[in-house]
């Protein structure tokens, strides 16, 4: 437990009814093993994420992006929250104000570690969307056999996530802005803050009078408005800002 790193701000905001919006980038499951887009171990044969994670890549290569799904959805099951997930829901169970968790991760290790307040912004790995009818339906078997998957009404499955170019659920792209636009303290930790619209929210509580806190192993581009800026692996961090060890 570094004291350093306790964020008197924070727990007194939780304490006090304070609303709490954490947002959360690949930074926080790099702990579990779940490779982050931008770090050394983001690329998959030589590919980037930018590169598959595209509507264009499907339409030319579906096989090849359910591939790099399939390969990412074999590793993340293999994965586990860590304490920087727990910290998390430590936190949501404390709160006696507003508590809401973006997560531009689509690793579902959040749900694993029993947040209940979330906004998955970017969609879910172990969610399919269809093409032809528009089920979504929850996969948490893999492989999936046959690439491109079928939904039962012969439509061509897609992994249900927000590709680069997308548009984000209105629904939940708007709750996520209110949120961080009411907040008394917004954390965010482990992202580069450079996907939008999602970047877009700590300028957005700082511009409403909140008070924002990074976690991040470097500066980023967040960094500059934060009014806290702690460095270090969000395992270990977190659980320090808020106060409890695991
Ligand atoms: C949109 C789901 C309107 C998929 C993801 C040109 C053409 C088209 C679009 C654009 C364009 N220019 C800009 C755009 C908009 C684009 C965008 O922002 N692009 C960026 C790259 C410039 N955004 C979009 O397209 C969005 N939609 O704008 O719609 C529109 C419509 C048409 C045309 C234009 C606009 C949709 C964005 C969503 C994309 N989908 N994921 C999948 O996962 O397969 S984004 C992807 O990046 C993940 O969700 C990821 O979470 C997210 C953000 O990355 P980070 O989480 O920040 O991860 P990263 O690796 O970057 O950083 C990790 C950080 O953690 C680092 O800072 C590192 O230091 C830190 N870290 C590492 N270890 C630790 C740690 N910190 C703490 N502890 C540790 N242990
Ligand atoms: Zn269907």
């Amino acid at each position: 437990m570094d004291a350093s790193n306790r964020s008197d701000r924070l727990v007194a905001a939780a304490e006090s009814g304070g609303g709490i919006v954490i947002l959360a980038g690949a930074g926080m499951s790099a702990e579990s093993g779940v490779p982050t887009f931008r770090g050394a171990d983001g690329l998959w044969r030589n590919f980037r994420a930018e590169d598959l994670a595209t509507p264009g890549a499907f339409a030319r290569d579906p096989v090849l992006v359910w591939e790099w799904y399939e390969w990412r959805r074999g590793l993340v099951a293999e994965c586990e929250p860590n304490a920087a997930h727990s910290a998390v829901t430590e936190l949501e169970n404390r709160v006696t104000g507003s508590f809401l968790l973006v997560t531009q991760n689509v690793d579902g290790l959040h749900r694993v570690a029993g947040t209940r307040n979330y906004r998955e912004v970017h969609g879910c790995l172990w969610e399919t969307r269809c093409l032809g009818c528009g089920d979504v339906v929850e996969r948490r078997d893999h492989p999936l056999g046959e690439l491109p998957p079928k939904c039962t009404c012969g439509g061509t499955l897609r992994p249900n996530v927000v590709w680069f170019g997308e548009n984000l659920p209105e629904a939940t792209l708007s709750s996520a802005f209110a949120a961080a636009g009411e907040c008394d303290v917004m954390v965010v930790a482990g992202t580069s803050g450079v996907v939008y619209p999602i970047a877009h929210l700590p300028r957005i509580a700082k511009d409403a009078g909140g008070y924002v806190i990074e976690v991040n192993l470097e500066r980023t581009p967040i960094s500059t408005l934060a009014d806290e800026v702690h460095l270090g692996p969000a395992g270990e961090v977190l659980p320090d800002l808020v106060g409890v060890t695991f």
